[in-house]
């Protein structure tokens, strides 16, 4: 039943009485609205999403709003402005957005523009086309009236120059050095996956890409069916670590079919991490890579290769964190 204490004392006073005039609140409780994000830190970007959900939006703007918090925060050296530069010190963003309808945007190898995001986003409804890449997205951008910008700051140009000294790259150690030296905090690519009040899903997911990549690299967050998907009838998924292995496995993909197959998130988030282990056998004890997924119910569940990885998740019961469970410890 809805409780309505608890419902005013997690939602946002400015929209509870745009809920109640529009009938939204009886939606709210009985449909469980719920968005959840990769990482910790991204708690902040989830509140903003929950804004547009509170209020009777639709998940994929709720989506959009909630991963430009990263995508401008310079602190956040995954994602957008801030983000780690390519091996030869440029800073190259990926992102994609699914909603509801299948319909889908996004953009690679992306340069100058503070917020691929809302590009991916203009992709998908003003272009013929799913995905536009480097120079090609940035004229895209341009036309649409994005600025270019110097997304490189002083912050990571100083962990490139450190990198530059031995300027070997290795994923899973690069991360280890840059937390040694200070430089990064856990945060790391947003994947945001949100159902709404009429029990449709969306999803974004941004990055920067993995630190000190090739130049031209491309990994799993901009690509629909590995780095995100959705499928309305059954759930979404995003995923973050790794790219390279996550597109080996048609990740986000397969986790929404094993949900279809019955399995619970949590449980096909496992699944997906597992179909690593069985390709790379060893290999996958070096590598990070996480799953978080919901579905129609609006439960969530999450599971990484390596501990350490947590999602945040908002409700109607509010904020919280979870630290998914690994295979490997
Ligand atoms: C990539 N999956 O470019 C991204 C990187 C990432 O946490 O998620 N880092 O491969």
């Amino acid at each position: 039943m809805f409780n309505r204490r608890r419902f005013i004392q997690f939602t946002s006073l400015g929209s509870l009485s745009l809920l109640f005039k529009q009938g939204y609140a009886e939606k709210l409780s009985k449909n469980n609205p719920i968005v959840i994000s990769t990482w910790a830190p991204n708690v902040l970007a989830n509140q903003v999403a929950w804004k547009t959900l509170a209020s009777g939006g639709r998940a994929v703007d709720a989506v959009e709003s909630g991963v430009q918090i990263p995508e401008a925060d310079p602190k956040d050296q995954s994602v957008g402005y801030g983000g780690f530069p390519d091996r030869d010190g440029k800073v190259t963003l990926d992102a994609c957005i699914m909603d509801e309808k299948g319909n889908c945007g996004a953009v690679m190898f992306l340069e100058g523009i503070k917020h691929p995001i809302k590009v991916a986003r203009l992709v998908m409804e003003k272009t013929p086309h799913v995905q536009l890449v480097g120079e090609g997205a940035q004229q895209f951008a341009i036309q649409q009236g994005f600025k270019i910008e110097n997304l490189l700051t002083e912050q990571s140009a100083k962990a490139y120059r450190e990198w530059l000294k031995n300027a070997d790259y290795d994923p899973m150690v690069i991360p280890e050095l840059l937390k040694k030296q200070g430089q990064i905090d856990n945060h790391d690519t947003i994947g945001m996956i949100a159902m709404d009040v009429n029990g449709n899903f969306g999803g974004a997911c941004t990055t920067s890409g993995m630190a000190f990549k090739m130049r031209g690299r491309v990994g799993d967050s901009p690509i629909i069916g590995a780095g995100l998907f959705i499928d309305n009838e059954i759930g979404a998924a995003t995923a973050t670590g790794v790219g390279e292995e996550v597109v080996r496995i048609c990740g986000a993909h397969t986790v929404v079919e094993l949900m279809r197959q019955g399995y619970s998130p949590q449980a096909a988030c496992k699944f997906t991490v597992e179909r690593i282990i069985r390709l790379r056998g060893a290999k996958a004890k070096e590598l990070q890579v996480g799953f978080i997924a919901i579905n129609k119910k609006g439960a969530h569940g999450g599971y990484a290769l390596q501990k350490g990885f947590t999602y945040a998740v908002h409700t109607m019961e509010g904020s919280k964190v979870f630290k998914a469970k690994s295979v490997y410890d």
